[in-house]
Parts: C-alpha cells; structure tokens; sequence
C-alpha cells in the first residue's frame, strides 16, 4: 500500500507542478511588458509604530502624515530625524482618516467612508471647512492645481480644491490590464506613485494618460521591518521632497520611515 500511495502521488505533484511553471511564465510574459525597477535604502528613521499611515507628504522641510483606524485617526506633523510628533489632530472615533496633501496654504485629509473630506490651515491644524465626495476615500495627492483621489478601484479622480467638483477621471491601466486597489498616492513631476493594496509594488502612473509607465519592487523594504501583522500592516507612504528631490516610504504601524532611492528603469 504504501508503495502504491507512492505512485498515485506522482501525478498529483506533476500536475501541480506543472501549474506553477504555467503561471510563472504567464506572470513573467505579463510583466515583460512593464519595466520593473528595484528599491536602494539610502537612509533609516525611526516612525511612529502604532501609526496607521494613511498619507505622507513634505512640503518645505514639513513632514505631514495622516494615520487611519476609528479612534486613532490623526493629522500630524513630524520630526523627520526623530519621528517625534510636533503637532497632531485628532478624528472623532467614527471618522476612519485616510489620504492627506498640502496645497498651497491647506492640508487636504479624506476620509474612508464618511464621504467627508477635511481642510485644515497648513500651519496650525486648525479645522477650515469640509468637502464631499462620492465612494470611498483611500490616497490623495495632488498636481499642484488639481486633487487627486484614490478610492479602491482602478480610476482616480481629478477634483478641484474649491468646490470638491470632479474635473477629470483617469482609469489607470498596465498594458490592457486595469489595476484595482490603488492606495496612497504622490504625484512627482507628471507621474503619481501609487502604491497597490496587498502588494509590494508601486505603479509609476502618467497623470496625462493612466497608463502605467514602469512598477517599482519595493520588496527589499520588508527586509527591514518587524511587523506584528503583516498582512495588514503594509506600505502606505510615499513622499517626495520637491526641494531635497529625496524621496520617502513608510507603511502602516512600521517602526521605520525609509529614504529610499530608485535603481533602475
Ligand atoms: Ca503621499
């Protein structure tokens, strides 16, 4: 018997091996299409660990984050050297914080259900007015004139500041592929980083079009961070310093905030 279970489990493994080697080559001939470029840690700070980021943003040397979870969202700003909190807001414990950007004079901060957006005085913190939209409300960023939004899905929204009045939709595609569960957002010189929910990788997203013009492999990230759930706690931080060029990632609850630098194409 034993010897004849032996046999029987011979073509179970092959089959099952031979799914594998079908999907890898799928998965690589798919990701051909794309250029893929790896991750450099240039320099280590520490952040805040019970931090759920949500948005992260530097304007003049500032350091802005947004953190989620009923009951712990906040609005901060932070010491980069020390990843001490200087300022921070909090959310009533029914409002779920979500992406934030600066814009000129105002913070902008979404939230994830309430459909409520906030503004907040760059300076102070202090509560300005709120603004609506439609769905759910994940990353912000913004193209220096225009917000834009990620809600889960594939499409951003373009919304003017003023009046929260969406102004352009962009499907963001890899080749003919739709990419879904785009979160935290940076716009960088006419492209906006956004990091894919459950992965490790970021789409470099051409504003103009949607089409995803290269993915960056933030894996080696993980290598330096002990995270008490890894499945939840992942990437959500992406901050480029206009002034410095030097560009930041950080995730949720992760005890490190990282200047990274892209190798590659
Ligand atoms: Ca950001």
């Amino acid at each position: 018997m034993p010897a004849q279970s032996s046999r029987m489990m011979l073509p179970v493994v092959g089959f099952a091996m031979l799914i594998a080697a079908t999907a890898a080559v799928w998965a690589f001939a798919r990701d051909t299409e794309t250029p893929v470029a790896a991750l450099r840690v240039v320099q280590t700070y520490p952040h805040d660990p019970v931090a759920f980021t949500q948005g992260l943003v530097i304007r003049d040397g500032i350091l802005n984050e947004s953190t989620g979870l009923l009951g712990r969202s906040t609005v901060r700003q932070v010491d980069l050297k020390t990843g001490n909190v200087v300022k921070s807001v909090a959310f009533d414990n029914q409002t779920f914080g979500e992406g934030m950007t600066v814009l000129g004079d105002e913070i902008f901060v979404v939230t994830w259900q309430s459909k409520t957006g906030y503004v907040l005085d760059r300076k102070t913190l202090g509560y300005k007015r709120t603004f609506r939209y439609s769905g759910e409300g994940w990353g912000l960023t913004d193209d220096g004139k225009h917000l834009i939004l990620s809600d889960g899905t594939a499409m951003l929204r373009f919304l003017d500041p003023k009046d929260a009045r969406v102004v352009k939709k962009l499907p963001v595609r890899d080749g003919d592929r739709l990419v879904e569960h785009l979160n935290e957002l940076e716009y960088i010189d006419g492209v906006i980083y956004a990091n894919v929910w459950y992965s490790k990788r970021i789409a470099r997203v051409s504003a103009q079009t949607g089409k995803v013009v290269g993915w960056i492999d933030a894996s080696p990230l993980w290598q330096h961070v002990d995270l008490a759930d890894p499945r939840e706690d992942v990437l959500n931080g992406i901050a480029y310093d206009r002034d410095t060029k030097k560009l930041y990632m950080t995730g949720k609850r992760w005890p490190k905030l990282f200047e990274v630098e892209i190798v590659g194409p």
